[in-house]
């Protein structure tokens, strides 16, 4: 009997939605037990990425310096801080937006874009998730606010 690419890839469809199911039923039982914080989601189960390639995210969120915007590190602060990313790795960048007004958190390859959040409303949150799979130079901006809100992006394999 001949197997069909398309039963192949349900089988991996499948595969990852049962492996998506049983990662967010563990974040659950952490999240009861209080060692993680109400920010975090169960990853889509749709992914077909497997959780081993995938870093742990980073948390940024945007202030309001004078009168400017700045991004800075959700978890303790600093403004502007350099992202570290892995190649060959899944990474995720959450963006939380207490502002008064919408930002994008644009990624750039050697001055061109190659991941984008989408607006992100005041209140609202957003992400971006993408694998740098070679070497260059990576930065990051706010599409609104370009000359105050980048960054540097510092990349490990
Ligand atoms: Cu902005």
């Amino acid at each position: 009997m001949k197997i069909s690419p398309n039963s192949i890839v349900a089988v991996i469809a499948l595969l990852a939605i049962g492996l998506g199911i049983m990662y967010g039923l563990t974040l659950q039982n952490q999240n009861v037990s209080g060692t993680y914080g109400s920010t975090n989601s169960p990853p889509k189960s749709s992914s077909v990425q497997s959780t081993s390639t995938e870093s742990s995210p980073i948390n940024l969120s945007v202030k309001k310096v004078g009168l400017d915007y700045k991004w800075t590190n959700a978890t303790n602060g600093a403004e502007t801080p350099q992202l570290n990313l892995n190649t060959k790795m899944n990474n995720t960048i959450k963006i939380q937006n207490p502002t008064d007004t919408k930002h994008e958190l644009i990624v750039d390859l050697q001055g061109k874009q190659v991941a984008s959040s989408g607006d992100i409303a005041p209140g609202a949150s957003g992400q971006i998730s993408f694998m740098p799979n070679g070497t260059g130079t990576f930065s990051y901006h706010c599409q609104y606010h370009p000359d105050t809100m980048k960054g540097t992006i510092k990349l490990t394999s």
